[in-house]
């Protein structure tokens, strides 16, 4: 069984997120994800729109992860790698470099971002085009 974790908010999950996801279910059997809190979303200066009890509600239903974790720390991965006996560390290649030191503990791999969307291009364009809160789209 070929344990792979991943880390990050999610926030309006949106099909970055999903493409992300898949590509990292698919280096192994088990797909761990560790999910910002809402304290260290703080840390990481980033204002959610969804809880993390919301948010972990949205990536426990996306059918490549297998556990939710809270990743309230920049420095908890090491303990999470030992712990859950994780064989692969995925993020995506906008944190290229950054987690290199974790390959004393297992392999790191960076994938390629969808890069046409995010969660911050999503808040930019509903507040930039109000018409949008016109549409019906439930
Ligand atoms: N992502 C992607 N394509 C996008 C948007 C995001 O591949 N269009 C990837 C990011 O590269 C990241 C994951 O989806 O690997 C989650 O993205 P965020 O929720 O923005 O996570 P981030 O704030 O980068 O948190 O300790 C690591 C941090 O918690 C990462």
């Amino acid at each position: 069984m070929k344990r792979v974790i991943t880390y990050g908010t999610f926030d309006l999950l949106h099909y970055g997120h999903i493409n992300l996801l898949k590509r990292a279910k698919s280096l192994g059997d088990y797909l761990i994800v560790g999910l910002s809190t809402n304290e260290f979303n703080l840390i990481k200066r980033k204002i959610c729109y969804f809880s993390y009890e919301e948010r972990k509600k949205l990536v426990e239903s996306i059918r490549y992860v297998d556990l939710v974790i809270p990743e309230y720390s920049w420095e908890q991965k090491i303990e999470d790698i030992k712990e859950y006996k994780v064989d692969i560390f995925v993020m995506g290649e906008d944190w290229k470099g950054k987690f290199d030191f974790l390959q004393e503990f297992c392999k790191v791999v960076y994938l390629p971002r969808t890069p046409e969307v995010s969660t911050s291009k999503i808040k930019k364009d509903l507040s930039k085009n109000a018409d949008f809160s016109q549409v019906v789209c439930d």
